[in-house]
């Protein structure tokens, strides 16, 4: 049986301690005196202490006998320690096996908040008998019970952790076994075509012959399949990390009015004044569903200003580590000389092909115009265009169209590290069967495909996959 706090550590006004396991109850008759069990205490010892009921101190060998919780219920009372003094006043509440997160008996207990006595509770409840729970535990029992397959816990982790409304949908998605459904689905046709194939090894000559082009068809289309689950894994991996988005550009040309009109804040300051930011200024905005960090910089001129210096140094790292640069032009200004210095340093190579019409406004070169993904029109001041370079990014990131309601699960990185390899044995099949290679050869990538496929869905794991993701969980999870 283990135990733990639930609630974060923030300051709240209720902290809850969670118990699971076969002595769930046990525990709970010893930690907790119901307030009607109380009341009855009271009346026994006249009418004084009925007047204060919740002072009543219970005698804990009594009441423990003689409360029963049922399940599904929500009781009132008081914790208290094994001498019977309150440790805090609570509310109970019971989950029995098997409707529960961990399909065990469970009782939690709702603590008033601020720490002092959830941690006394849940002391009160390890000297009882319980053990403290793991990060994750409560979770990879969940999993062990058959309540969620993997792919369904790691959603419950995905969804504590998500930052944004689209992110917390993507993993309630997950959560309700939109992935482990497909890929068991894909499992099983694998496991289909293996028995199959090891018949054929097996009992070769009562058998009519393989039907070679049928197979080739299933294959191409499991690994079909197998690539449309992995192309969302790059928007999961979006939706949990976001992007880094750095603007740059000479001194003066509007970077922090940018960031500024986007982000919806006064972060930055703006003057008339070139060289005005010179340290990074970062800001949170969702665009899309995926949180970006924008980072404004210093304007990149030669200074002889220490300070000045310095800040264009840190722009420069700030462009080489962000995922996306926005270099910033003035558009009243046109190309300058400076521009395209900086333009030469922030594109080694030949990116998207654009020499759209805004470029041609702005009086970018062509030539210039092309190594950018897109060239797009803003003014901070009007807000016009901010909408087209929120899409710009997005589609810059690969982000797909994220229709409101529409969003699907994700697949994390192990998931997507596993159907990786899923889908290359689906190729070796392929290539197996396309080389006329005995029918033993075949089998042996179908066979890795099969593995890897319930390493997602949690079929065929081993502990320490099952250690490395649970561990990963905060406790209490
Ligand atoms: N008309 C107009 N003026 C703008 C726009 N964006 C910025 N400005 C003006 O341009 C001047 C410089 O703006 P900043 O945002 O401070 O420019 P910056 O690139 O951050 O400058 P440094 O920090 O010095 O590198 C300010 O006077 C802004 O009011 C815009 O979209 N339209
Ligand atoms: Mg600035």
């Amino acid at each position: 049986t283990i135990a733990a706090i639930v609630t974060g550590a923030a300051q709240g006004a209720v902290s809850i301690i969670r118990v699971s396991g076969a002595d769930a109850v046990a525990i709970a008759q010893q930690v907790f005196a119901p307030y009607s069990a109380q009341r009855r205490h009271a009346a026994a010892a006249g009418p004084a202490a009925r007047q204060a009921p919740a002072a009543g101190h219970p005698d804990p060998a009594t009441h423990a006998a003689a409360w029963q919780p049922e399940s599904h219920r929500v009781y009132y009372g008081t914790a208290i320690d094994a001498g019977g003094t309150v440790l805090d006043e609570v509310l109970l509440l019971t989950m029995l096996a098997p409707r529960s997160y961990t399909a065990e008996d469970v009782v939690e207990v709702h603590t008033h908040g601020g720490g002092v006595s959830a941690a006394r509770v849940l002391q009160r409840c390890l000297e009882a008998g319980a053990r403290l729970a793991q990060p994750g535990e409560f979770t990879l029992r969940a999993f062990l019970n058959g309540r969620l397959d993997l792919s369904q816990a790691e959603s419950v982790a995905q969804l504590i952790d998500a930052r944004t409304v689209a992110a917390a949908d993507s993993a309630l998605a997950g959560l309700s076994g939109g992935l482990g459904r497909e890929v068991q689905r894909m499992r099983r046709e694998c496991v289909d075509l293996l028995v199959e194939m090891d018949a054929r090894l097996d009992f070769d000559e009562d058998l009519p012959p393989l039907d070679v082009p049928g197979l080739i068809d299933r294959i191409r289309r499991l690994s079909q399949q197998l690539e449309a689950t992995l192309q969302t894994a790059r928007h999961g991996q979006l939706l949990r990390t976001g992007l880094q988005v750095a603007l740059v550009g000479r001194p003066n040309v509007g970077k922090s009015s940018l960031l500024n009109a986007l982000s919806g804040t006064e972060r930055a300051i703006v003057t008339h004044i070139a060289g005005t930011t010179r340290d990074i200024v970062e800001a949170g905005v969702v665009i899309g569903g995926i949180p970006i960090t924008l980072l404004d910089t210093a304007g990149l001129r030669e200074s002889v200003d220490l300070v000045e210096q310095i800040g264009v140094e840190r722009s420069m790292a700030a462009a080489r580590q962000a995922d996306i640069v926005l270099m910033v032009l003035d558009a009243q200004a046109g190309w300058t000389p400076g521009d395209a210095e900086i333009a030469a340093q922030i594109t080694p190579a030949a990116a998207g092909a654009d020499a759209s019409s805004a470029a041609r406004q702005l009086g970018v070169p062509p030539a210039v115009g092309s190594r950018f993904a897109a060239v797009v029109s803003t003014s901070a001041a009007t807000r016009e265009g901010l909408q087209d370079l929120q899409q710009a990014v997005l589609s810059l990131a690969g982000a797909p169209q994220l229709a409101p309601g529409g969003i699907s699960w994700a697949v994390n990185e192990r998931q997507g590290e596993a159907l990786i390899r899923a889908s290359e044995a689906l190729q070796r099949v392929q290539g197996s069967i396309a080389d006329e290679l005995p029918v033993d050869f075949w089998t042996i990538d179908l066979r890795a495909a099969v593995l890897a496929l319930g390493e997602v869905s949690g079929e065929d794991v081993t502990e320490e996959v099952l250690d490395s993701i649970f561990s990963r969980f905060c406790i209490g999870k």
